[in-house]
């Protein structure tokens, strides 16, 4: 989606995640996507791809410029990786085997997670303001995911505020641009 944001000529290789290809694994430590290959070089990791890709090229802009307010893009992206993530991923492949009291748990994680964001969505159209950034391109998948596996749970809070911003993100243009090459 950055790349289509951005108007970056670029081409996607699909990998079955389930088959991890010897090109893919030869390129990346752990064999995980997405991976960029720029000038020969190759970029892992989501946020650290979409950063230079922002800055390689020119307008628009989806990293802010005031210091601040970078470090509160990244203070989302670091949320996400380091405490969504880990949450969504045992919601969606571990919930059956978790106990009374764990499943209790992770559903206060994540109520607490859907809080979080829709107080950012409250005066707000995107995560950082009334501009898309890199904060929202990152974040959107995974509530995505978790909207898409209806959990029981989530229709708590302002929840209808996210579904609004995810509707927001996913109706632009570039994204309907990425899955339909996708
Ligand atoms: N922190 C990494 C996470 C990458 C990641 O976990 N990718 C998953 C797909 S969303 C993957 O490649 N899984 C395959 C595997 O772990 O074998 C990023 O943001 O790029």
């Amino acid at each position: 989606m950055t790349l289509e944001e951005k108007n970056l000529r670029y081409s996607l290789i699909e990998e079955d995640l389930s088959h991890l290809s010897p090109e893919l694994l030869a390129l990346h430590p752990e064999g995980k996507v997405p991976l960029l290959i720029h000038s020969g070089e190759v970029i892992h990791e989501s946020s650290i791809i979409n950063e230079y890709l922002d800055e390689i090229s020119g307008v628009p802009y989806l990293m802010p410029t005031d210091p601040l307010a970078r470090a509160k893009v990244r203070l989302w992206t670091y949320w996400c990786d380091q405490l969504l993530k880990p949450d969504l991923d045992r919601f969606k492949y571990e919930w059956k085997s978790l106990s009374e009291s764990e499943q209790e748990l992770l559903k206060t994680r994540i109520q607490a997670h859907l809080l979080k964001l829709s107080q950012a969505l409250e005066k707000n159209l995107f995560l950082m303001g009334d501009q898309l950034t890199l904060a929202d391109i990152h974040v959107f998948p995974f509530y995505r995911q978790l909207q898409k596996s209806h959990p029981d749970f989530s229709n708590l809070f302002q929840v209808s505020l996210i579904d609004i911003w995810l509707n927001r993100v996913t109706s632009r243009p570039s994204f309907e641009r990425v899955m339909r090459k996708s």
